[in-house]
């Protein structure tokens, strides 16, 4: 019985192992947001010595920190734990993305990882990192720190954050592949763009410009040809681009892409993709961030919501009402309720399976009251 168990348990560890994380992890919505303020993302090598110092040195001043995740990357045959030290706190990561390619036998895989160190990042400083590692033959790439912050002075921009893992090799072995295009969006911009910016998170990057060349593209205009070049130190960059004149005003989506070229060729990976472009709420819908305190009150859960939310509400009087989902734009999207309720608290659930990721917005309407409440779909 007792090694009957054992047998099982080997197979289960095998199958996580192995298929919970599928070959190339397509760059997939993660964040998305609205607000006054910018970002910034800096990172640093880590091949061989598994620690480093990241320096945030460009958040203005008056400025306060939102959002921060720290990304990192493994070569290893299986998923390492992704433990490690951020600042002197332990972390441990979700695993984002895997890829398999031959191109680093006896190794065969990449795995990325992610995790919201917000609590500990409070402004410019230096951030020391360090990774666990153990086992044969793994290699530690590099780890970058992404910093969203507020900043009331600031333009109102949409925030968008992709990431996954995507491997990209150019000998042409079945599997591989050269060039790989994504579409961030669901975004807004404004009218004259006044501000735009991308980073780019790649690892495995090598500095070889006259055969080991690497491309990025933003719509459909060439943005770098060497953008894994070890600027964060070997095999890690952390590349950000100014895109405000390629950034069409009122346009709400942008198409981007990554390549290698034929051999000789660089292997690179990428793990993430940031996007900031400005946006004037004025004259869309915006939402109301006093809502809890008005007369109806409105709740959308979880946040950010994949496959299904549920809308609560409380209506302190019979009225007809209306509740619609817009987007960033203003346009319609879905008309939920077109009957009249009394008075009470109220729940539904809503289907957003065949809604694109991104940034809407719940607006709940009674003969008195209005109230929105932004929602975020990311999957
Ligand atoms: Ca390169
Ligand atoms: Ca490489």
């Amino acid at each position: 019985m007792k090694k009957f168990s054992l047998i099982l348990g080997t197979m289960f560890l095998w199958n996580l192992s192995h298929a919970e994380f599928p070959k190339r992890t397509p760059l997939t919505l993660f964040y998305a947001d609205t607000f006054c303020g910018d970002y910034t993302a800096k990172g640093v090598g880590i091949r061989g010595t598994w620690s480093g110092d990241i320096v945030i040195s460009d958040i203005p001043g008056g400025a306060t920190v939102k959002k921060a995740w720290l990304y990192w990357m493994f070569l290893k045959p299986t998923c390492p734990a992704g433990n490690g030290d951020f600042d002197g706190h332990p972390i441990t990561g979700t695993c984002i993305g895997r890829d398999i390619d031959p191109g680093w036998a006896p190794s065969d895989s990449s795995f990325a990882f992610r995790k919201e160190v917000t609590p500990w990042v409070s402004g410019n400083g230096t951030y020391p990192v360090s990774f666990s590692h153990s086992g044969a033959w793994v290699r530690g790439e590099g780890a970058s720190l992404v910093v969203l912050y507020e900043k009331a002075t600031d333009p109102e921009k949409v925030f968008l954050i992709y990431d996954g893992n995507v491997e990209l090799e150019g000998s042409g072995i079945a599997g591989r592949i050269r060039t790989y295009d994504w579409t961030m969006q669901s975004f807004k911009a404004d009218n004259p763009v006044t501000s735009a910016k991308i980073t780019y998170i790649i690892g495995d990057g090598q500095e070889e410009p006259t055969i080991r060349i690497d491309s990025v593209y933003y719509n459909s205009s060439l943005l770098d040809t060497n953008c894994a070049s070890q600027s964060d130190g070997e095999y890690w960059d952390t590349k950000t681009y100014d895109v405000t004149a390629l950034t069409p005003g009122g346009s709400t989506q942008a198409s981007c892409r990554i390549a290698v070229n034929p051999p000789p060729s660089d292997l690179i990976c990428l793990e993430a993709c940031i996007l900031a472009v400005s946006y004037n709420s004025t004259g869309g819908i915006e939402e109301d961030i006093n809502h809890k305190t008005q007369t109806i009150k409105l709740e959308v859960y979880p946040t950010p919501l994949s496959q299904s939310a549920v809308i609560s509400y409380q209506l302190p009087a019979e009225s007809p009402i209306s509740l619609e989902i817009f987007d960033l734009s203003g346009k319609l999207v879905e008309s939920l309720l077109p009957a009249s309720q009394g008075r009470g608290y109220y729940e539904m659930n809503w289907n957003t399976q065949e809604i694109p990721s991104g940034i809407y917005f719940a607006r709940l309407k009674t003969d008195n009251h209005k109230v929105t409440k932004k929602i975020v779909i990311a999957r």
